[in-house]
């Protein structure tokens, strides 16, 4: 494969959600990007997912900066994550968490090589399934993972009994704002029904999601949703939702572990 060829298929995977996640995205941009650094192919790795102000923060960096330096970011930052997220973790633990986060997953699977002993659960993320991805990767590091549909998230926040109720929201984000965040539609459910049931909801996020810019709320394919509908039946598939920075307990990123507040004056 030339370096076009390169460019044009990792595009045309981030477009597809082959290669998905706020943190994928831009580690995979940024190297697209290196294979051809010019404004037209920038333009074009924006456009593909319109949420995702890491990607931009990195194309940005990367007209200034060498691009191993900004590589080397993304690994920094997530292993200062693990190490928070594994103090936060509790033997026992229930977590909940949402659609495929790899800021989540890795700190979820750091803490269980380092000896942690605990559950999740997962919803399934329609239309695209990226929870079974998140189930498959962290099942195969051993840990117990219990999936369900997305219509049950509330059946399993508020847990039958109180041995099968989880303890713990994780959210990944794709953008952190002034107000709070955006992640995978059907986060702001689930902050407001875990906050219903006393249950901490912590965004797990590189700091580099942070931007004072408006992001807008992709909107997908209707096809993902129901492909060949009949017609004049009206179809919405958004990406993503805000959630207000009030559902949240704690921000985890490379900063620390901080509340809202506290992590917007440091960023
Ligand atoms: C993925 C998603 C993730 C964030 C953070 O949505 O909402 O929670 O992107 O992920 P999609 P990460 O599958 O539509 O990209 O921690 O990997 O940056």
């Amino acid at each position: 494969m030339n370096k076009k060829e390169e460019f044009n298929k990792i595009l045309k995977d981030i477009k597809s959600i082959k290669i998905q996640g706020a943190r994928n995205i831009a580690k995979k941009a940024l190297y697209a990007y290196s294979l051809i650094p010019n404004k037209i192919s920038k333009k074009r790795l924006l456009s593909s997912r319109p949420t995702e102000p890491m990607m931009e923060k990195v194309l940005n960096l990367a007209e200034k900066k060498n691009f191993r330096e900004i590589q080397e970011h993304f690994e920094k930052a997530q292993n200062k994550i693990n190490s928070e997220v594994f103090k936060l973790i509790k033997n026992k633990d229930i977590i909940f968490t949402h659609c495929h986060s790899t800021n989540v997953i890795n700190a979820l699977i750091y803490a269980k090589t380092k000896g942690k002993k605990f559950e999740v659960y997962n919803t399934e993320t329609r239309p695209l399934f990226q929870g079974r991805k998140t189930a498959r990767q962290l099942r195969k590091a051993g840990i117990k993972v219990t999936m369900f549909v997305d219509s049950a998230l509330g059946v399993a926040l508020e847990g039958r009994q109180k041995n099968q109720k989880p303890n713990k929201v994780f959210l990944g984000a794709d953008a952190l704002l002034k107000k709070g965040i955006i992640n995978k539609i059907g986060s702001n459910i689930i902050a407001n029904i875990a906050l219903d049931n006393k249950i901490p909801v912590y965004i797990i996020a590189d700091s580099w999601k942070f931007t004072k810019k408006q992001i807008p709320i992709e909107q997908r394919n209707l096809n993902e949703v129901w492909d060949k509908a009949p017609k004049n039946i009206k179809i919405k598939n958004p990406a993503f939702e805000f959630v207000p920075k009030k559902y949240l307990r704690a921000i985890v990123s490379e900063l620390g572990t901080l509340k809202y507040e506290s992590f917007l004056r440091k960023i």
